[in-house]
């Protein structure tokens, strides 16, 4: 059989730990064929703590990458990182449609570890309006999730399990909710609901800052595993325990960042 092809829509990281460099390290430690069109450059400023400068790209250039993708190659799946913009989110959610593009992975980016502001505003109601519906699997952190479910901020798993509850209704058809980050009981526990089993992704919580890019590692995985004929929650549990390894092996690259090891599970799962 060929290779499985991928499509990813998202930002670059110019310091290569999340994003498309992320994504397509994922793709290729999954054995699936990754594409990439960018949407947005991010570049950090070394002389002021790291701080986040980020490029739009142009609708035009955005649309041309994909049409060579989806038009001139197939794919199997895709998913959507960090979009920016309500422009660039339509332009999205027009190119899903009109390509009638199945099993579509969300990662609803609304900032990224060093930026304390959501990117724009605007850009939360968007996503929660026009591209999360269209989702096979949605992946919010507990920030991401209760500004997609506009509910105050979550604390506990009752809570992320409401999230996942309202924005499964919206349309997405799996929800994860992201408690990773958040240490409940001192475990990383995610909250799966495919509007009728809640089910609780539990994993050891890793004692490291080391987490750069681990959102768009675990969706990039999940899409591998959906562009390869797993079901939904195989693929979602496939991707925990890839992600799980990644942020255990996670390292410095300098006094700022510390991204997860997308190799660490390399010929082990
Ligand atoms: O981790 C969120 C994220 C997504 N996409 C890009 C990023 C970041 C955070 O730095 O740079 C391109």
């Amino acid at each position: 059989m060929s290779i499985p092809k991928v499509l990813t829509i998202a930002g670059s990281d110019s310091s290569g730990g999340a994003g498309i460099q992320a994504d397509l390290k994922t793709f290729q430690e999954r054995d699936v064929y990754g594409m990439s069109a960018l949407t947005i450059i991010v570049a950090m400023d070394p002389s002021n703590q790291w701080s986040h400068q980020v490029f739009p790209i142009g609708l035009d250039v955005i649309q041309a990458q994909i049409n060579t993708i989806v038009q001139g190659i197939g794919v199997q799946a895709t998913k959507t990182g960090m979009l920016a913009t309500v422009e660039i989110i339509e332009l999205v959610v027009e190119n899903i449609k009109k390509y009638a593009l199945q099993n579509i992975v969300v990662d609803p980016v609304l900032v990224c570890k060093g930026a304390d502001q959501p990117l724009f505003p605007e850009v939360a109601q968007a996503l929660r309006e026009h591209l999360v519906p269209l989702a096979t699997v949605v992946t919010p952190n507990l920030f991401e999730a209760a500004q997609l479910a506009q509910m105050p901020p979550i604390e506990t798993i009752e809570q992320m399990e409401d999230a996942a509850r309202i924005i499964h209704a919206s349309g997405a058809k799996y929800v994860v909710v992201k408690g990773g980050k958040h240490d409940l009981d001192g475990k990383a526990i995610d909250v799966v609901f495919d509007g009728e089993t809640m089910t609780h992704l539990v994993a050891p919580r890793a004692h490291t800052t080391y987490t750069h890019g681990a959102g768009c590692t675990f969706s990039a995985a999940i899409c591998a595993e959906l562009a390869k004929g797993e079901t939904p929650l195989a693929a979602i549990h496939i991707a925990k325990t890839f992600i799980t390894a990644a942020i255990e092996e996670g390292f410095a690259l300098n006094q700022y960042v510390g991204p997860t090891k997308h190799s660490a599970l390399r010929h082990k799962i």
